[in-house]
């Protein structure tokens, strides 16, 4: 206490700058403590937490950084690949060039790339398409005659033909819709119902390019083909098949007169091609009750198996039953499928 006095009695007598100095003076050689060195301890952990915590940081950043680059080689791998969808898109842009071009050349070989027009993605939905012709089953892998087939009603997987179908009729789109099982046909036999007069599973443009149906015989057709005069009732389908960028004749002519009647497809330089189909006088004459002639009802112009080109159906009539259909595909000049089928109306 009397130090303490005593000390202040001198301070008083000191300017205060040195006062303020003695004070710092006196704080600063602290003796080591238990608190100071529990300090330095403290002091120690942080220190060592905090380096710890620097050196986990470092650590993550490093991992990151590894898991990134591998990543991003990732990437890099995925862009490899990626060129090659362009090529693709390259290709098509150069296959509508060549058809541009074929519009004013008549090139076939020109057509032959029509195939390689995202044939990859067609052929993945080419693996679970559906043709339906009057809510029946419609094979379409093969140009040829084929008979239309009802859905077993034991099978266990026919909820498979429940689906939205895209329905087609009088040569072009019309909705799409839920198909249903109809209720039991023949024998344990079901269709779909709820469906246009064609119906496809999937949703491309099966009647990518317009079909015109005209009441006469173009001139073109007619001044290769005098004995079409022959014909009093003539339709004529005028329609580019092939998607070359020149159209081709699909005829339905019939003679009232002698009661034939034919299905007739004809090139773009209006040349015969082949008759696909046709039935005389005495094949409907004994069973119908009014005259019979193919007509435009026995045609379909519609590309059936998602390949770009529009497919002609020609809907062959029986004396009862379902009409089995003749498929055909006209490509490059050259026609697949049957041609010249008798039908009949007999028994
Ligand atoms: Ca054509
Ligand atoms: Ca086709």
């Amino acid at each position: 206490m009397g130090d303490t006095i005593k000390d202040n009695a001198e301070k008083n007598n000191k300017p205060d700058e040195e006062v303020k100095q003695e004070k710092s003076m006196k704080t600063i050689p602290t003796p080591i403590t238990l608190g100071n060195s529990l300090l330095a301890i403290l002091v120690v952990l942080i220190l060592g937490t905090g380096s710890l915590v620097y050196y986990m940081i470092k650590k993550e950043q490093g991992d990151y950084e590894k898991y990134n680059s591998l990543v991003q080689n990732l990437v890099q791998d995925e862009q490899i690949t990626a060129p090659e969808t362009n090529t693709n898109e390259l290709a098509e842009g150069e296959t509508i060039k060549d058809i541009i071009d074929s519009a004013t050349n008549t090139g076939s070989a020109s057509t032959n790339t029509i195939d390689a027009v995202d044939a990859t993605s067609r052929k993945v939905l080419n693996e679970n398409l559906t043709v339906l012709y009057n809510g029946l089953i419609l094979d379409t892998t093969s140009m040829k005659q084929t008979e239309l087939k009802y859905i077993d009603n034991s099978d266990k997987y026919k909820d498979k033909y429940v689906i939205t179908y895209y329905n087609y009729e009088s040569f072009g789109f019309k909705d799409s819709k839920l198909g249903n099982l109809s209720s039991q046909l023949y024998d344990g036999l079901v269709k779909i119902e709820n469906v246009g007069k064609i119906a496809i599973s999937e949703s491309y443009e099966a009647i990518p390019r317009e079909i015109k149906v005209v009441n006469a015989i173009p001139t073109i057709v007619s001044d290769k083909n005098p004995k079409i005069g022959d014909y009093d009732s003539n339709k004529a389908i005028i329609t580019d098949l092939d998607g070359n960028g020149t159209e081709e004749y699909i005829l339905i002519l019939a003679n009232k007169t002698s009661g034939y009647s034919k299905i007739t497809l004809v090139d773009s330089s209006g040349t015969k091609v082949a008759d696909l189909a046709y039935i005389e006088k005495s094949q409907w004459e004994s069973v119908a009750t009014e005259e019979y002639h193919l007509s435009l009802s026995n045609v379909e112009v519609i590309d059936v198996d998602n390949d770009g080109i529009m497919e002609i159906l020609i809907e062959l009539p029986r004396y009862e039953g379902d009409p089995s259909i003749s498929l055909l595909k006209y490509k490059n000049g050259e026609l697949q499928g049957d041609t010249n089928i008798q039908c009949s109306l007999l028994p």
